[in-house]
């Protein structure tokens, strides 16, 4: 027979919970200009021209790309900034965002 021993767990377990990230996504359209899509990258997202250059074109050619990752607040309020400005100059420019797993 066998005996088994439980002691007794007197130190608090540590917690490392992830903080959730939601990612921004740029997606494709026909009518929005390159340059146009640069900008807004450029503006909200603070990237250089050439990381927005990057990002614009994967986009392009793929159909969507992973802009950056933030908490959900700031994430959705960075799309909805991108979104409003194409919206004023009447492109259909979208961006989306969701949970990263
Ligand atoms: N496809 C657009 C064009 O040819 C440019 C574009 C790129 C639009 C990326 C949106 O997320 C986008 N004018």
């Amino acid at each position: 027979m066998s005996t088994s021993i439980t002691r007794p767990r007197t130190e608090a377990m540590p917690r490392v919970e992830r903080p959730k990230v939601y990612k921004v996504i740029l997606l494709n359209d026909d009518y929005t200009p390159r340059e146009f899509v640069v900008g807004v990258l450029a503006a909200v997202f603070r990237m250089t021209g050439s990381q927005a250059e990057g990002v614009m074109l994967t986009a392009h050619q793929k159909g969507a790309c992973v802009v950056a990752v933030f908490t959900r607040e700031i994430a959705e309020t960075k799309a909805t900034q991108a979104i409003d400005l194409a919206t004023s100059q009447g492109y259909p420019l979208m961006f989306t965002t969701e949970p990263e797993d």
